[in-house]
């Protein structure tokens, strides 16, 4: 996207990201892949200035990030033009989560966060065309999603069915069964504490849903949340059903029949926001992407 000034700055200062480890440290034992990456000595890595450097996990085969936040950050980076870089990697924020950013010498964690921080930095406003109260309402629609229908996915991803609703979208290999063990078994710790955990398979199926044909409601026959014109909200609602339209496995078929006008506002959202998906996802073969961001070498001094 945009052009890449390779003048030097520091790195993130404050708290330490983390690594996937920390991502599985409620799972099973240490992964040995993984272990190594925490003492290997990495080179030091010099990013340009004046560029969001966004800190993501890796391409995915059928969208460019197989979790919706940094679906949703990159969408918004893209939406507001806002230069970027994504650096694909296994660190996680140091809240132990994807995605975050550097900026500057700055890190900061959370989508939510980091939206309201670039909104800021940039004068960015993708809300002029909203009232107070679709604001509002947009809101609730967020937090519906990112709060309650991302733990339904959660499920179905990572408990439901022994986990086969996820194996087309990894690589199988020799660690493979043991990753998804361990995910599986962080994912049930967190789904618990949640408390969706705690319904059973066909009560977090009705909660999916429910809240599908709300926002399906919601979005009625218009092109985006709010009308004609795409708003901040609409790159979290993507990040989310895009998962549920090409990463579910056809776990919920409502989104391709009485929920269809979610799936045509994701082609919609894609066409839009992605006119280079398809370099920026792995393809059936899983291959790697070919698009220049997914280059991790770009800033290696
Ligand atoms: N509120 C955070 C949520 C990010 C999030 O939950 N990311 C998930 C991937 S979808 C994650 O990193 N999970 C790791 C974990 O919970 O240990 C945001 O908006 O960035």
């Amino acid at each position: 996207m945009a052009a890449i000034n390779p003048q030097s700055s520091s790195s993130a200062g404050g708290q330490q990201p983390q690594t996937l480890y920390q991502l599985s440290k409620n799972g099973c034992s240490v992964i040995p892949v993984i272990t190594y990456d925490r003492i290997r000595v990495k080179p030091k890595i010099i990013y340009p200035r004046d560029i969001v450097i966004l800190h993501q996990t890796g391409r995915s085969r059928f969208t460019p990030s197989l979790s919706p936040f940094p679906l949703k950050l990159e969408t918004y980076l893209r939406f507001a033009k806002i230069p970027y870089k994504s650096v694909h990697g296994r660190q996680l924020s140091p809240k132990g989560k994807t995605p975050w950013i550097e900026y500057n010498g700055q890190t900061l964690s959370d989508s939510g966060f980091i939206i309201e921080f670039l909104n800021k930095e940039f004068k960015v406003d993708l809300n002029t065309h909203l009232s107070p109260s679709d604001i509002a309402v947009a809101r609730a629609f967020q937090k519906m999603a990112e709060e309650h229908l991302y733990w339904t996915v959660t499920y179905i991803r990572w408990v439901a069915d022994d986990q086969k609703r996820m194996r087309p979208f990894i690589k199988s290999g020799f660690l493979t069964s043991i990753i998804l063990k361990s995910f599986g078994k962080s994912a049930k710790k967190n789904l618990y504490a949640q408390g969706i955990g705690r319904h059973t398979e066909e009560e977090i199926y009705s909660i999916a849903d429910k809240d599908l044909r709300a926002l399906s409601t919601f979005l009625g026959d218009k092109a985006f949340m709010f009308g004609d014109e795409p708003s901040e909200v609409d790159c979290a609602i993507f990040g989310l059903l895009a998962q549920i339209l090409w990463n579910l496995s056809n776990a919920l078929p409502e989104i391709k029949g009485d929920c269809s006008n979610l799936q045509d506002y994701c082609y919609r959202m894609k066409e839009r926001f992605w006119p280079d998906w398809e370099q920026c996802i792995m393809g059936d073969d899983l291959r790697p992407c070919t698009h220049p961001s997914t280059d991790p070498t770009v800033f290696k001094n």
